[in-house]
C-alpha cells in the first residue's frame, strides 16, 4: 500500500512501501522443521499479510563482518526495513506487530497483557526449554549430565504446568489469537517431538491451532522451501 503525504509547501510526497529482508539459515540444522528462529518472523509478516524477502546466510557469513555489522552476536534472524536495522526475534515481531493491525488488540490494557505474553514465551518459558534441549542433545556425553537432566527436566515439567493451567480449555492465552500466543506456540515447537508437551493435552492442542494458522503453513512452506530446494506448493 503506498502512503501519500502532503508536505508543509503543499508538495505531495509518495512513499512507496517498503519490502523488509529478514535473514536466515542457508542450510537449517533443523532441516526445514520450523524451529529456527526466522520462522516466528515469517509467520508474523505472513499474519499481517506484510510481504517480505529473505536472504539466506551461511555459517560462516553469520560471523563476517557485514552481518555482524546487522547482529551483534552473529546470528539470525535480522531484520531490515529502510534505515531500520533489527536483531532479536522477539524485538522484531513486536515491530511488526506494532506497525500493523492484527496481531495486539486496540484495547491499551488488552495490549499490553499480550506483550505481556511475548515477554513470558521468550524468558519464562524459551528458557527452560533451551536448558533442557541443551542438556539433552548438546550435554548429552558429558560427566555430569546425568545428574543435570533430572533438574532441567523438573523445572521445565513445572514450568510447563503452570502454562498449561493458566491456558485451561481455552483456544488461546488471552481472548484473541495475538503476537503474544504467536511467540509461545513458536517457542513450544521446539518441544513438540518431546514426551514434556504430550503430558499436557491442552498445550499439544494450542501448538496445533497455532500450526493451522493459513499464516503459519505459508510461513513453514516458504522455509522448508529453503531446505527442500523445491519451492513452496501451497
Ligand atoms: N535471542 C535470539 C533471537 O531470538 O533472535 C537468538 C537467535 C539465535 O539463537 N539464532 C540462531 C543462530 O543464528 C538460529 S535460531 N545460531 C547460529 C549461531 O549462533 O552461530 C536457533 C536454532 C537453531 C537450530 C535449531 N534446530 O536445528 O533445531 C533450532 C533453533
Amino acid at each position: 500500500m503506498a502512503l501519500n503525504e502532503t508536505s508543509s509547501k503543499g508538495e505531495i510526497t509518495i512513499t512507496l512501501p517498503m519490502t523488509p529482508t529478514i535473514t536466515a539459515f542457508e542450510q537449517s540444522p533443523d532441516r526445514g522443521r520450523g524451529l529456527a528462529r526466522d520462522m516466528r518472523v515469517r509467520w508474523a509478516l505472513e499474519e499481517v499479510g506484510q510481504p517480505y524477502a529473505v536472504r539466506l546466510v551461511s555459517f560462516t557469513a553469520m560471523k563476517e563482518p557485514a552481518h555482524r555489522a546487522l547482529h551483534p552476536f552473529g546470528q539470525i534472524p535480522t531484520y531490515e526495513e529502510g534505515d531500520l536495522a533489527l536483531f532479536e526475534s522477539g524485538a522484531i515481531v513486536f515491530h511488526i506487530a506494532e506497525g500493523h493491525a492484527g496481531l495486539l488488540p486496540d484495547d491499551a490494557n488488552a495490549r499490553a497483557r499480550a506483550i505481556t505474553w511475548m515477554f513470558a514465551a521468550l524468558s519464562t518459558v524459551e528458557l527452560p526449554i533451551l536448558d533442557f534441549a541443551t542438556a539433552k542433545i548438546f550435554e548429552a556425553d558429558k560427566p555430569w549430565c546425568e545428574q543435570r537432566l533430572p533438574l532441567v527436566t523438573d523445572r521445565l515439567r513445572a514450568r510447563l504446568g503452570e502454562l498449561s493451567r493458566r491456558l485451561g480449555d481455552a483456544d488461546w492465552l488471552d481472548g484473541a489469537f495475538s503476537a503474544g500466543d504467536l511467540m509461545m506456540v513458536a517457542v513450544l515447537l521446539r518441544l513438540k517431538t518431546s514426551r514434556m508437551l504430550n503430558e499436557h493435552p491442552n498445550l499439544c492442542a494450542y501448538v496445533a491451532r497455532g500450526e493451522a494458522r493459513p499464516a503459519f503453513r505459508r510461513a513453514f512452506d516458504a522455509q522448508l522451501a529453503v531446505f527442500t530446494g523445491k519451492p513452496p506448493t501451497g
